[in-house]
């Protein structure tokens, strides 16, 4: 590519010019300039007032600008246009067009469907001649339709193109930031976070770069997020305080994102009414308690009325929480929800309880059942609007762990299972690990049995009162918002399948490609697509295959949880063994002789999991501790197996890199050389993984390498 070329791409793929000259522009992501082409070349009608109606204005405006279209807001005289967007209950206008388009809209919409209404999110997108039509009954309606449109480019204009209705399965689509306001002494300013600095926080303050956090908001309006937290989870002294004394700090993030139809959440401390309010107790059957919580909520939504509600870490590494005081997480989390039920909030109270000071000489008890010991007892006691946040796995967002057992034992709460978009386990976006099929997978895990209801059944809920779908952010402020700039797909997709968790994540990666890299600005877009999903689609796959063996989980090092520890945890107090010996490895959760753990799950997966001949391979040192000799279901011994998986892991990132070379050239530069370095860092790093692994279990077991490959 020759210079000029290159700052051509520049100009369609950055956003914002830098104030400083070399200061480097923010990537854009899966919104490149470039993505609005077809959009902004058009004749653009906006009808409808409010807020995300003026988003949404503002929006095809920029594009029509830059691509020669034209856009009106609901002139009094007759237009001819190419696209409406239209809100349902808005006036007639005088254009002949846009009566017929609307009055096609609203048939298309009496044909699709059951006649359900849109609902404050929905769309319809319609055609009517030559004019595309897009309906919603509320303006963040027409903001996901915009996106829509701007997804389907040329084809969203096909005169062939049959109505579609589109409305959010899940209600609420969370953003979780573990971003810290004061820099943390050992976490730094993001807790797991891989991409620099936090983009709403620096060194106690606000960042204050509302520039970036528009830019944020549109990002994940157009995934579907639309709820963010904006503290860590662990909350400090410092972070404390957004609650009462830095409310306004919040107050302004939560102006930033509103037009992009995302409420602002906060994390607070179970202890905030000692903290803040100087009360001698935060017991939540306390009067004085429930009556600070009540006013200091009351405030809240006064400074910000759209204010989303709390979440929660309580009686967790260190978090306080009711127990305390004798009281149980149904207490605690209801104290809370009382104060936030009168203006319409919600908390979210996460289920991550468990003993972080345990003897690993104790081998009784089992992190793994925490989450289901606490909660599953107290499934019905707690209040509407409280929300269990529970993680995918019952230990701690491994690569590979069974679905918790909680999602199927709590039917009367509401549940949300929460996701880590943040690769603290999986490579720490230094690796290219698409987490789409994996959390494809746990959403469509069956519980109670395969053919059943699902967990995305399960957080949908009945008249989609469930829990949603919720996620730890993994942004910051590096030039391509995620360090890796591949790791883009990942937050992506995250928003996609919490707007459906049914979809495809194949398909979804396809639409990410397709955005962040604008065939009409790529030499071969066919090339382009192609390589990535070579690199991407199986990349998590290929994760697992050099690290932790068989669903052992851990085997990284302590502390920043970044490349291989096989021993690492073994002797620690985190719960997080694999207690490999001479002739086995694997934990022992059967109900027979184990901890019992399998013995959670409703009866068809207690009885596959119970088992080491009916457990599936993936799981099996996730439950059972087996002779290095055991033979998988694949035909392989688990010490072949070990070895195979780590020679093939390696030799899948090698693949990866030589393919990512070949698009040398034909994308953005600096796009490509971060993904070439990081890549040369995930080949060192798979390789040492390989090696550490196999030399360990070579060590163990003294069985060689069937194809006597060199294993140190
Ligand atoms: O996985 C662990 C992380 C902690 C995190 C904790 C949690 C915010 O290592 O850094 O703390 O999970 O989910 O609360």
């Amino acid at each position: 590519m020759n210079a000029e070329e290159s700052m051509e791409l520049d100009r369609l793929l950055f956003v914002e010019e830098p104030s400083e000259p070399d200061e480097p522009r923010v990537h854009a992501a899966w919104l490149p300039p470039e993505a609005f082409r077809a959009l902004g070349a058009r004749r653009v009608l906006i009808h409808g007032d409010g807020l995300l109606v003026d988003t949404v204005l503002d929006e095809v405006s920029r594009a029509c600008a830059r691509y020669g279209g034209r856009v009106w807001h609901s002139p009094s005289w007759d237009v001819d246009v190419d696209l409406v967007f239209a809100l349902r209950g808005a006036d007639e206008l005088p254009s002949l067009s846009v009566r017929a388009a609307r009055a096609a809209g609203e048939a298309a919409l009496a044909e699709t469907g059951d006649g359900a209404p849109l609902g404050d999110e929905g769309f319809l997108l319609a055609r009517d001649g030559d004019v595309t039509v897009v309906l919603a009954d509320a303006p963040a309606g027409l903001l996901y339709g915009l996106f829509h449109v701007v997804r389907l480019c040329a084809a969203a204009f096909d005169p062939a193109r049959p109505a579609e209705r589109h409305r959010p399965a899940l209600r609420r689509r969370m953003l979780n930031h573990w971003d810290n306001v004061a820099v943390h002494p050992v976490m730094g300013q993001v807790e797991r976070g891989y991409a620099g600095g936090s983009i709403f926080w620096q060194e106690g303050r606000p960042r204050g770069d509302r520039a970036r956090l528009r830019e944020y908001a549109r990002l994940l309006a157009c995934t579907g997020v639309n709820a963010v937290s904006v503290n860590n989870v662990n909350v400090g002294r410092t972070e404390a305080l957004l609650l009462t004394d830095r409310l306004g700090d919040v107050a302004e993030i939560a102006d930033v994102l509103r037009p992009y139809g995302i409420r602002v959440h906060l994390s607070v401390s179970f202890a905030a009414p000692m903290i803040l309010g100087g009360l001698p107790t935060a017991d939540p059957l306390d009067d004085a308690v429930r009556a600070w919580w009540a006013a200091t909520t009351r405030r809240v939504y006064e400074r910000i009325p759209d204010f989303g509600g709390y979440l929660v870490k309580a009686d967790s590494e260190g978090q306080p929480g009711p127990f305390s005081y004798g009281r149980d997480h149904a207490d605690g989390a209801n104290l809370l929800a009382e104060a936030l039920a009168p203006h319409g909030g919600v908390v979210h109270w996460r289920a991550f309880v468990y003993n972080h000071h345990q003897d690993w000489r104790d081998r009784s008890t089992d992190r793994a059942r925490a989450a289901y010991d606490h909660f599953a007892p107290l499934d019905g006691r707690f209040r509407t609007n409280v929300v269990l946040q529970v993680k995918y796995g019952p230990v701690d967002f491994q690569t590979r762990e069974p679905v918790s057992p909680v999602l199927a034992a709590m039917p009367a709460t509401r549940l949300a299972v929460e996701l880590q978009v943040t690769q603290e386990y999986t490579g720490q976006q230094r690796h290219v690990c698409h987490l789409g099929p994996w959390w494809s997978e746990v959403l469509r895990f069956a519980p109670w049995g395969p053919g059943g209801r699902t967990i995305a059944d399960v957080v949908t809920g009945e008249a989609a009162a469930g829990g949603g779908l919720v996620a730890v952010a993994n942004v910051g402020d590096d030039r391509f918002w995620t360090g890796h700039p591949l790791a883009q797909a990942n937050l992506y997709t995250f928003g996609r399948l919490a707007w459906d968790p049914r979809r495809d994540p194949a398909e979804v990666l396809d639409e990410w490609i397709t955005l962040t890299f604008p065939p009409s600005a790529t030499a071969d877009p066919d090339l382009v697509r192609q390589t990535l999903h070579e690199i991407m689609d199986d990349s998590w796959r290929s994760y697992e295959r050099y690290t932790a063996p068989l669903g052992v989980g851990f085997m990284v090092n302590p502390g920043d949880h970044y490349g291989p520890g096989v021993d690492g945890y073994e002797y620690t107090r985190w719960g997080t063994y694999h207690f490999a010996d001479r002739d086995g490895v694997g934990v022992d959760r059967s109900r027979a002789s184990g901890t019992g753990f399998a013995a959670q799950y409703p009866p068809y997966w207690a009885k596959v999991y119970e088992s080491p001949e009916s457990c599936p391979d993936e799981l099996l040192l996730f439950f059972h501790h087996v002779p290095y000799g055991h033979v998988l279901h694949s035909g392989s011994t688990v010490i072949q197996h070990i070895y195979d998986t780590h020679f093939a892991g390696v030799e899948e990132v090698v693949a990866m890199r030589r393919r990512w070379q070949t698009l040398n050239g034909m994308i953005d530069p600096s796009v490509y050389e971060r993904v070439a370095e990081r890549l040369d860092e995930q080949v060192r790093c798979a390789t040492e993984w390989r090696d550490q692994v196999n030399t360990y279990f070579l060590r163990k077991s003294g069985v060689p390498d069937e194809r006597g490959r060199e294993i140190h």
